[in-house]
């Protein structure tokens, strides 16, 4: 429009400059002039009209539909693609939904159970090899998985969960970790904090392609004693927010890493990026953002331990109990000579960490990230405290 109206503006003064011209030629005859200069100048202004129109259309045309048009193309082509495929898509940010129905509430109830166990410190049973090898199998399988109320993602998991099932190990064991890759991309394992052979560093070049498998195998010595994890260690970013880490304990030889504590809990920090956000937007607490995550019951007076591993890819998390001053006793599973005491503890990306105290104080007491936009989940209407967030109840 803005080109229209200079063209006009261009052909009117140009006019007016023909009309002077032509009224100098005819200088005795006036009105003849003046007639002749109107039908030039009504010529000029027609023609440049048509022209001006002709081009502002063409550049319309031009512009339009190379891009609209394809894009309008693109979003329809890939809403018929299964969720499940698009899911395993490296240009997609995140996991994509999946049916709210697509799992039951009986599925929904053993999904929060794996997350509870896990705060328990249930270990997944080891196959016990003739030589005395502890073998642990860790398939990794698209899981569709429930986040909160009506957010059911297509995720990722080991053995059907995420975060993935803990592996307890002690010193001294010979360890064989069989991956199996029931993926539809390639995927490895990376076991941190554990001085293992160069051949499980993980790169992407030793990925385990989709059907395969493949061992890591090492033999657990005293510097690995503490709380460690292990995740995908291809496609990092993705993967390991698409929910592919778990933890892995190690104890000394005899007894327990902390023989002192009345009793322990282990939280694996994850996250999800969903509703195709580029940034994590979804919390959990061993797999499952609260209300879903699991609360933590402990008897007054008890001494309690609680590991800490934040296996989310990009955020850090910045721990908070209401309530108790608490004591960091280890990091990256190398204790400290010096606890110190603490009401927020952080963690950057696969770091642990392990808190200490004596709960003297009954109630309930919140326990979450005090970065507190990792406390809403994306759907939530008020601003409640959810996500990455659980209760302690001291009772
Ligand atoms: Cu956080």
């Amino acid at each position: 429009m803005i080109q229209f109206v200079g063209a006009l503006a261009i052909v009117f003064i140009a006019g007016l400059l023909i009309l002077f011209f032509i009224i100098r030629i005819f200088k005795r005859d006036f009105s003849k002039g003046v007639k002749t200069a109107s039908i030039v100048a009504g010529i000029l202004v027609v023609v440049f009209m048509v022209g001006a129109e002709i081009g502002l259309s063409a550049k319309v045309s031009n512009a339009e539909p190379s891009k609209s048009i394809p894009a309008k193309e693109t979003k329809q082509e890939k809403s018929t693609i299964s969720p499940e495929l698009l899911a395993s898509y490296g240009d997609m940010p995140g996991v994509m939904d999946a049916r709210t129905d697509a799992l039951t509430k009986k599925e929904i109830e053993q999904q929060k159970k794996t997350a509870k166990d896990m705060m328990n410190e249930k270990a997944m049973a080891p196959k016990l090899l003739k030589d005395g090898t502890k073998q642990y199998t860790l398939t990794a399988n698209p899981i569709i998985w429930n986040l909160y109320e009506q957010k059911n993602v297509n995720a990722s998991g080991y053995n059907g969960q995420t975060s993935g099932p803990l592996i307890q190990v002690k010193v001294g064991d010979k360890v064989r970790i069989v991956l199996k890759n029931k993926l539809n991309e390639p995927t490895s394992l990376r076991f941190q904090g554990l001085s293992v052979p160069k051949q499980m560093g993980g790169l992407p070049d030793q990925s385990v392609k989709p059907g395969d498998s493949k061992v890591y195998e090492f033999t657990v010595t005293q510097d690995m004693v503490g709380t460690h994890d292990y995740f995908s260690g291809t496609d990092m970013d993705e993967q390991i927010d698409y929910g592919l880490h778990g933890a892995l304990i190690v104890d000394p030889a005899k007894g327990k890493e902390y023989p002192d504590a009345d009793v322990e809990a282990l939280f694996d920090i994850g996250s999800f990026k969903v509703d195709q956000k580029f940034d994590e937007n979804v919390f959990t607490l061993n797999g499952k953002p609260s209300p879903n995550s699991p609360n933590f019951y402990i008897k007054k007076g008890q001494r309690v331990v609680v590991r800490l591993i934040n296996s989310s890819s990009e955020n850090y998390h910045a721990m908070h109990l209401h309530g108790y001053t608490f004591k960091l006793i280890s990091e990256d599973g190398h204790h400290l000579k010096k606890p110190m005491p603490m009401n927020v503890v952080s963690l950057a990306p696969e770091e642990t960490a392990d808190i200490e105290f004596i709960a003297n104080a009954p109630g309930t007491w919140m326990f979450h990230c005090h970065i507190l936009d990792h406390t809403i989940n994306p759907d939530d209407d008020v601003d409640a405290m959810q996500g990455l967030m659980t209760n302690f109840i001291v009772k």
